[in-house]
């Protein structure tokens, strides 16, 4: 099998990537090692910036996204029994759409299949080879069958925890990285919204987020502990605590139904540099991660690739290389931002390892800060919906 970029992984990152390539005329195959319905259905992020609904609409993949996404013009900050609202929106002219990223992956899945473009689905890369040669070449098993996968370049979308960070040499990538001493417990519940913004909740007993999906269907998270078991929260356990952490202004109560899924996720931050080695690059969760607090890992994956997307085109129809050559620099200073904007809000809105007195006062004198002065209140809100430069 031969191809002119090889794509590992399936995800936002490699799925708009092959898109992009096609538009510019330029063949992809994309290998990914989970069945279609298993990508179509994994409940994940649900924030998009207006640079990514830009591109999602500009590049012919944001019909159903234009009819079903939900604008936000602001969010909420709940702490020390107040509620202020960020005017995201007036702030910043800008705004945020609440789509869930299975629907990104299904509406670029079907874009892919119905313009031709190729997806093996079931087929797990094993490893890379002739990263450093002009042809490199993807092993993949497919049906039990040892299969390859040759290319001009191989983009590596096969998020935290794939093989292709991997095939770069010792000593040629540095990563910086931190752990927090929390993770998120996710639930998606068959019940209406009861606010039409975003809700982040700093409280004594850890963290909440108040988010959506739909008029029908809410998408609620809670700090718990990292190494927490999922057994120990059945349902009625989770709206207790959802309650106690968001019910904390007078008069205002969540909605409740049947919790339709429910998952734990340990937050991290992590970047890998550079990302690219000879004919190797890197986009998404692949390379760089943050705690979903800031809503933008899906927003990096797809920044990454609409930068991809413009160099490769650059160097099929011009043999201009300089785009690729860039790519890592360039990528990284978004990165960068959206590291530093993810560890802040984080660190804002959690409750922190060992209870710390002091810290717990900074929270609440950060937060207060950013509900009274507008230009900090810009600061978040600027960030939150995307910087178009960095
Ligand atoms: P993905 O989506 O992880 O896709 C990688 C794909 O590669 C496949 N794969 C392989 N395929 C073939 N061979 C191998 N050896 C392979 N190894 C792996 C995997 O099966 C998978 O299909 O990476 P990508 O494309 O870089 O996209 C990144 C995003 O998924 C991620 O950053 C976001 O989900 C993060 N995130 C959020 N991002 C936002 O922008 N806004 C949000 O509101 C937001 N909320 C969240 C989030 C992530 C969360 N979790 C569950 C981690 C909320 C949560 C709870
Ligand atoms: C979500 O709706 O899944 C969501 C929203 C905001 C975040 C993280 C996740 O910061």
């Amino acid at each position: 099998m031969r191809t002119q970029v090889g794509i590992v992984g399936a995800g936002p990152a490699g799925l708009m990537l092959s898109h992009l390539l096609h538009r510019h005329g330029i063949e992809s195959v994309v290998l990914e090692s989970r069945s279609r319905d298993h990508v179509e259905h994994r409940v994940r992020a649900g924030v998009l910036e207006q640079g990514s609904v830009d591109l999602l609409c500009r590049t012919g993949v944001g019909e159903r996204l234009r009819r079903e996404g939900l604008r936000h013009e602001g969010i909420e900050l709940r702490f020390a029994g107040e509620s202020h609202r960020v005017p995201m929106t007036e702030l910043t002219g800008r705004a945020i759409t609440v789509y869930g990223q299975q629907e990104v992956v299904k509406d670029l899945i079907a874009a892919r299949l119905a313009a031709g473009g190729t997806i093996h689905f079931d087929a797990e890369v094993l490893r890379l080879a002739g990263l450093n040669s002009a042809e490199p070449v993807v092993h993949f098993r497919r049906d039990g069958r040892d299969e390859e996968l040759r290319c001009d370049f191989v983009v590596g979308c096969d998020g935290f925890h794939g093989v292709s960070r991997g095939a770069v040499p010792e000593g040629v990538l540095t990563s910086y990285e931190r752990t927090y001493p929390f993770a998120w417990l996710g639930v998606l519940a068959a019940a209406a919204p009861a606010v039409e913004e975003l809700i982040y909740a700093n409280h004594e007993r850890g963290f909440a987020l108040y988010s959506m999906r739909s008029p029908e269907i809410s998408r609620l998270y809670l700090q718990v502990a990292p190494d927490e078991d999922i057994t120990r929260w059945p349902d009625e356990r989770i709206w207790a605590e959802l309650r106690a952490r968001l019910e904390t202004v007078p008069g205002w109560s969540l909605n409740e139904g049947p919790i339709l899924e429910k998952s734990i996720t340990p937050m991290r931050s992590f970047v890998v540099e550079p990302m690219q080695w000879e004919r190797l690059f890197l986009a998404g969760d692949a390379v760089h991660i943050v705690p979903p607090t800031g809503a933008k890992g899906m927003n990096l994956a797809l920044a990454d690739v609409a930068l991809l997307g413009d160099a490769f085109a650059a160097w099929y129809d011009r043999a201009d290389a300089e785009l690729l050559t860039n790519y890592s620099a360039t990528a990284l200073r978004r990165v960068w931002r959206a590291q530093h904007f993810s560890w802040w809000m984080t660190s804002m809105l959690h409750r922190l390892a060992g209870d710390d007195p002091y810290e717990a006062k900074l929270q609440t004198a950060t937060l207060r800060y950013v509900a009274t002065s507008r230009g900090y209140a810009t600061s978040l809100a600027e960030n939150y919906v995307g910087l178009p430069e960095v």
